[in-house]
């Protein structure tokens, strides 16, 4: 009786078997149809991202690396045209300028001052006098060629006619003075209209003294005037907006005009040169230190040997603790007698 019934069992079970073996053949292996568990999902994604960030940090740091690159040119350029024209204006100082009579210009006299230590880290300035710019020629009537010495107008008044080459012109305040051809030093007193041929834009200038020589037609006039080189602070409105704290070079000119002709500077140092130990300076050394506006994050600064304690001009340390890359330029420049 017993086994009877299990063996009804048995078939049944079999039954049950077959027709469960049948469906599964029918859908497929189940084991193939399985989805991921959330297991090797969570793997999958981390692999994913850490594979993307891999390819983050490589191409981040290429592209630093070009910035960088651009930075160094960019900072190389900016810098020695500043440099240049620096060092040009000191070639230049005194030109015009009677030593002798040694006037003031807007405040200054000699035709060079150097400052020593008073701007932003411990920088020098330095304020250079003399004809740096002709802004007019000498102007003259139809068929007169050289001017008549010792002229002066209907009133006695000793005077100049210059014909304007430049939109900035003379006036009698802080472009009052004047050196005709490099040569001869007047201060302007007034200004009045005038009438000279074939001259587009002149002006009559009323002197302090009469011209001393028969300038010919056509001469250069120049503006006197003093420029001062030095470092300034950036406040977030001056430094052509720089950033705020970072410093530039600025270059004034008491005609009425401060310029930056370059930012990220960090010393400018001057030093006198007395070659043949006469007590008079023949030369003057300029130095200027520049360094990239971003660091360079391939650069080690424990591994610059040199910069690593600091740069040294002129006995002025500027620390250097950063990964910025630097430029010095330096010249000796000499100087007129
Ligand atoms: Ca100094
Ligand atoms: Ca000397």
């Amino acid at each position: 009786m017993r086994n009877i019934h299990d063996d009804k069992d048995q078939r049944v079970e079999m039954e049950r078997k077959k027709t469960v073996e049948m469906k599964r053949s029918a859908l497929g292996p189940v084991i193939d149809r399985g989805g991921f568990s959330l297991v090797e999902l969570m793997i999958a994604i981390l692999i994913t991202v850490l594979i993307l960030a891999g390819v983050y940090t490589a191409f981040v740091v290429q592209q630093r690396s070009f910035t960088s690159q651009d930075q160094v040119a960019e900072t190389q350029g900016s810098s020695k045209i500043a440099f240049d024209m620096l060092v040009n204006d000191i070639r230049n100082s005194g030109y015009g300028y009677p030593d002798d009579e040694a006037p003031q210009i807007n405040g200054f006299s000699g035709a060079i001052t150097l400052d020593d230590g008073v701007g932003p880290n411990g920088s020098d300035s330095i304020t250079l006098i003399g004809g740096f710019r002709a802004l007019a020629t000498v102007g003259l009537p139809t068929g007169q060629e050289t001017v008549e010495v010792g002229q002066v107008d209907g009133t006695g008044a000793p005077y100049l006619d210059v014909c304007y080459t430049s939109s900035i012109k003379f006036n009698d305040s802080n472009r009052r003075y004047i050196s005709i051809d490099g040569v001869t030093y007047a201060e302007v007193v007034s200004i009045s209209s005038s009438s000279i041929a074939n001259c587009a834009d002149t002006e009559r200038l009323t002197l302090d003294r009469p011209v001393d020589k028969a300038f010919p037609g056509g001469r250069p006039v120049y503006l006197i005037e003093d420029v001062t080189y030095g470092l300034a602070v950036a406040d977030g409105t001056n430094c052509n907006n720089a950033e705020a704290g970072t410093i530039c070079l600025q270059r004034t000119s008491g005609g009425g005009s401060t310029v930056t002709i370059a930012s990220d500077i960090e010393d400018l140092q001057f030093e006198e040169i007395d070659q043949d130990a006469d007590g008079n300076t023949d030369r003057i050394r300029a130095s200027l230190l520049a360094r990239t506006k971003w660091e360079d994050p391939t650069l080690e600064p424990s591994t610059k040997p040199y910069y690593s304690t600091g740069i040294d001009l002129e006995g002025n340390i500027t620390p250097d603790t950063d990964r910025s890359r630097r430029r010095i330029w330096s010249m000796e420049v000499a100087v007129k007698n």
